[in-house]
C-alpha cells in the first residue's frame, strides 16, 4: 500500500510512498528493541561520536533537506536552509548529553545511594506536517543522546525529509534498527506506538484533539507521554512600546510558514489609545510580505500545506470583520493572502487556532485587561509583550499562562532554552539544557557496605 505525496506549490504528485501496515510497525519496533540494548551498551563518548558523526553527515546535506522541504511542505527556502541547520545544532548540542546524564549520590546510613538515568527502550516520536525536519529532531536527537532507540512517524502529509534524515543516519553510521522512520496514517502507524509494549514512551506534536487522544492510550499503556500541541498565541501591544517596531514586526509573527506555526502570534492585543495607529502602520506592512514562490530567495511565505486545509481556513473568514489582507498569487498552488481581522475576544477567531495566515485584532483598555485577554483562550503555548516598561514587562510575563514567551521579539525557538506549552498546547517540555534527562528513568539503588 502506499500514498501519494503531493507539492503544495503547484497541487501536482511527487511521488508515492509506503504506508505501513501494523505488521511493518512492528518489525521496525523489534529491530528498534534489538539496536537499541547494543546502543545503550556503547561507552558515553562513543554514542557522542555516532550523534556528532550523524550531524555533520545533515550539515553536508541542508542544501538537498532544504530544497526537498520546498518541494514537499512549501517552506520559503530560505527558511528551509534554517530548519535543515537547526537540525544539525540540535544533533550536535545532545551529542553533548551522554557523557553529562549523571545521576546523583544521596547521603544514607550503612552504605552508598545512587542514582542511575536509564533509557526508556523504544521512544515512540509522530510529529506533523508544519515543520517536519524540526520538530522530529528536538524528540529524536536527545532520546538517541539518552540511550533510547528512536520510531519516528512524519506526517503522511510530509514524509520526505523525515525519510531522507533516516537514510543519513546509517550513512553518518547509526547501528540499523536505531532510528526507524516509518511512514503511514497516524491511525495505524501512530496508534501502534502507543499500544506496541516495546513502545516505552510517546513524543506526540500535533493537534490537541488527537493529542488527547494519544494520551488517553499512553495512560492506558501506563507509558509516560509528551505532549506539544495547538496554540492561539497573543502578541500584545502597549501604548508605550516602539510602535513602528511591533507593527514591523507583526507580520513576521503570525504569517512566518503562512500561519502554520503551533506558536503563531494570531491575535493581536493592542492598548485602545494606539489601536489606531498600530493598524495604520500594519496595514503596509502586511501588503509587503512576499507571498510566492518558495525556492524563490526573496520569499516570506509559501502555499498552505493543502487543498483541504485551505478550505478550513478560508472558512474562518465567514462572517468576520476583515480588515485588509496582502497578495497571494494565482494558480494551481494552495495560496491564501495575509488576512487581518477585527474580532471581540469572544469570537471565533479570537479563539481557535486558524493555523493558517489571519490574525485577529482586538483591543484592551490596561495592563489588567491585557493579561486577561492573552488568558482568556484554552491554550498557553507562546506570547509576545511589547512595552518600554521594565516593570510591566516583569508583571505581564509572569501573569500570561504561557510556555514560552518574548519581550520586545517573537523568539519562540531556541535548542539550548526549553519549549512547550501550558493548558491545552500541551504537557512536558521540549529542548533546553534538560531534554535529554526526560527520555530517562531514574534508578535508585543503594549498597549495603
Ligand atoms: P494532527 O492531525 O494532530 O497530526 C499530527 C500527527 O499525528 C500526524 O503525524 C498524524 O498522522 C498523527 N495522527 C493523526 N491521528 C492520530 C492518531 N489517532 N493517533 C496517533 N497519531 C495520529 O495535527 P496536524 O494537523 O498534522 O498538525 C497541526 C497541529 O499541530 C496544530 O494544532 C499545531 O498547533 C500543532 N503543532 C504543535 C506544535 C508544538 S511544538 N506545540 C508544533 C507543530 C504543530 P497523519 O496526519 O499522517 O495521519
Amino acid at each position: 500500500m502506499t500514498f501519494t505525496v503531493i507539492n503544495p506549490t503547484t497541487a501536482q504528485p511527487i511521488r508515492d510512498v509506503a504506508r505501513a501496515s501494523i505488521d511493518e510497525v512492528d518489525a521496525a519496533v523489534a529491530r528498534a528493541v534489538v539496536a537499541q540494548r547494543a546502543w545503550s551498551a556503547l561507552p558515553p563518548l562513543a554514542r557522542a561520536d555516532a550523534l556528532r558523526s550523524f550531524a555533520r553527515v545533515v550539515e553536508a546535506h541542508v542544501e538537498e533537506l532544504a530544497q526537498l522541504e520546498v518541494l514537499n511542505s512549501g517552506h520559503p527556502i530560505g527558511s528551509a536552509r534554517w530548519e535543515a541547520s537547526h537540525v544539525a545544532q540540535v544533533l550536535n548540542f545532545y551529542a553533548g548529553a551522554p557523557e553529562r546524564l549523571s545521576g546523583r549520590q544521596i547521603p544514607v546510613a550503612g552504605g552508598l545511594d545512587v542514582t542511575f538515568h536509564e533509557p526508556y527502550g523504544v521512544v515512540g516520536v509522530i510529529v506533523p506536517w508544519n515543520f517536519p525536519m524540526t520538530i522530529a529532531s528536538w524528540a529524536f536527537a536527545p532520546a538517541l543522546a539518552a540511550g533510547n532507540a528512536v520510531v519516528l512517524k512524519p506526517a503522511e502529509l510530509t514524509p520526505l525529509t523525515a525519510m531522507r534524515l533516516g537514510d543519513l543516519a546509517l550513512e553518518a553510521g547509526l547501528p540499523p534498527g536505531l532510528f526507524e522512520v516509518v511512514t503511514g496514517s497516524g491511525s495505524v502507524v501512530g496508534q501502534r506506538f502507543v499500544s506496541h509494549p516495546d513502545v516505552r514512551k510517546v513524543v506526540f506534536t500535533g493537534s490537541t484533539e488527537v493529542g488527547v487522544e494519544v494520551a488517553a492510550g499512553c495512560a492506558r499503556a501506563l507509558k509516560p507521554v509528551t505532549l506539544e500541541l495547538g496554540g492561539k498565541s497573543a502578541n500584545i501591544v502597549f501604548a508605550d512600546a516602539d510602535i513602528e517596531k511591533a507593527a514591523a514586526a507583526a507580520p513576521g509573527a503570525v504569517f512566518d510558514n503562512a500561519g502554520q506555526d503551533c506558536c503563531a502570534r494570531s491575535r493581536i492585543l493592542v492598548e485602545r489609545s494606539v489601536y489606531d495607529r498600530f493598524l495604520e502602520l500594519l496595514e503596509p506592512a502586511v501588503a509587503a510580505w512576499r507571498v510566492g514562490d518558495p525556492a524563490d530567495e526573496r520569499t516570506e511565505m509559501g502555499p498552505l500545506i493543502s487543498a483541504a486545509h485551505r478550505s478550513t481556513v478560508a472558512g474562518y473568514l465567514d462572517g468576520a470583520d476583515v480588515a485588509f489582507r496582502g497578495t497571494a498569487p494565482d494558480g494551481d498552488g494552495f495560496w491564501f493572502a495575509p488576512t487581518v481581522v477585527l474580532a471581540a475576544p469572544g469570537d471565533r477567531l479570537a479563539q481557535e487556532e486558524v493555523f493558517g495566515p489571519v490574525v485577529a485584532v482586538i483591543p484592551f483598555d490596561d495592563e489588567a485587561d491585557a493579561v486577561r485577554l492573552a488568558n482568556d483562550t484554552a491554550y498557553g503555548l507562546a506570547g509576545s509583550i511589547w512595552t518600554e516598561n521594565l516593570g510591566r514587562a516583569v508583571r505581564v510575563s509572569r501573569g500570561v499562562k504561557s510556555g514560552v514567551l518574548s519581550v520586545n521579539s517573537h523568539s519562540s525557538v531556541r535548542y539550548w532554552t526549553p519549549f512547550g506549552g501550558m493548558k491545552a498546547s500541551g504537557l512536558g517540555r521540549e529542548l533546553g539544557p534538560d531534554a535529554a534527562e526526560h527520555f530517562t528513568e531514574t534508578k535508585n539503588v543503594f549498597y549495603a557496605t
